[in-house]
């Protein structure tokens, strides 16, 4: 037993240095295992930007390998908005519409609208079929719990060739109220437990995540870069002045990016080395250390020159990249 646990802490030390864990290629819990993010957010529709959601909906996609037949769950933890977790504005409020979507449209590299980036009026993100949906208020039945929208047959998703996988969507969107919901999901083998489906993986467009509340604490997300990538624009928003926000990658050794204060989005270019091509770059989020920043949310997109958008996987691409010395060296600037 003690071997055993010692065995625990030595690999849970590991993944705290960023080095990869072996064995992992299933795995769907969103926000993913390496990113060290404790929540995804949205708020109401009536809540305020400045709370730190711009839009007041997240989109995530899970894709699923092809030879994969068997039913499959998407759970949803805490999916109500009030008790344990949510961030509370004057009283809760607030309704949460969870949709999942398969078929013909989802797949975000043939319909651009199914990313959710595209604003104004007749955008429609929410295409393909529907399977499921269900509002979620102040529900102590929800609350701290899973809900489990399924069982999906992986062939009602809308088939990818270049990723030899079934695409679902799903929606979450803070149809009134003004509180934030934090919640997370898992893609599961089982509707009652959190069984990883090998070879899966989930996405976003634009991420809208919690930060911990935690001196100590770095939060990770992995966007991937394809071939014909010279250069990133980032996006982040509502980042309230929080510390910084490196780039790391097997050629960057931590390059800061601007950082947005309150309320507003701030973007900048960073140029891709071909070593960086076809593996994931790290995006860590360091907390200031001098005043914590408590509660922070915060919103990123990234694009490519052409303006197209990365995904980020819940679970890397090619693993967690490590910094490799003799591909390059590039100094990290110290913030304060
Ligand atoms: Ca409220
Ligand atoms: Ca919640
Ligand atoms: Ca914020």
């Amino acid at each position: 037993m003690k071997l055993k646990k010692s065995i625990f802490k030595i690999v849970f030390l590991i993944s705290l240095l960023g080095f990869p864990v072996l064995g992992r290629l299933s795995a769907q819990p969103v926000p993913g295992k390496d990113e060290n993010i404790p929540f995804l957010v949205t708020f109401g529709k009536e809540g305020k930007t400045s709370w730190g959601d711009d839009d007041f909906y997240q989109i995530f996609f899970f894709s699923i390998l092809k030879d994969y037949t068997k039913p499959v769950y998407i759970r949803v933890f805490d999916p109500d908005c009030g008790g344990e977790w949510d961030e509370i504005q004057g009283e809760f409020n607030t309704k949460t519409k969870f949709s999942v979507y398969g078929g013909k449209g989802v797949d975000p590299e043939k319909n651009e609208e199914s990313r959710g980036l595209l604003k104004g009026i007749g955008v429609n993100y929410k295409s393909g079929n529907l399977l499921a949906s269900k509002i979620f208020g102040n529900d102590a039945k929800y609350d701290n719990k899973y809900y489990t929208f399924g069982p999906f047959n992986p062939s009602e998703g809308d088939f990818n060739a270049r990723w030899n996988s079934y695409m679902f969507k799903i929606v979450c969107e803070g149809i009134s109220g003004d509180d934030g919901n934090l919640y997370k999901y898992y893609l599961s083998s089982d509707p009652d437990n959190n069984v990883p489906i090998e070879g899966a993986n989930a996405f976003t467009y634009a991420y809208h995540f919690r930060m911990w509340n935690d001196f100590k604490s770095v939060a990770h997300i992995y966007p991937y870069i394809d071939t014909g990538i010279v250069y990133i624009k980032q996006k982040n928003f509502d980042w309230d002045d929080d510390g910084s926000i490196l780039v790391v990658s097997r050629y960057k050794q931590g390059i800061p990016v601007p950082i947005s204060n309150e309320d507003n989005w701030v973007n900048s270019n960073i140029p891709i080395e071909p070593p960086e091509v076809g593996s994931s770059l790290d995006f860590q989020f360091h907390k200031r250390q001098d005043d914590l920043v408590k509660n922070n949310n915060v919103v990123i997109e990234l694009e490519n020159q052409r303006g197209d958008a990365l995904k980020f996987f819940s679970s890397p691409i090619g693993g967690v990249p490590i910094y490799q010395p003799k591909l390059g060296y590039e100094k990290v600037k110290p913030k304060k």
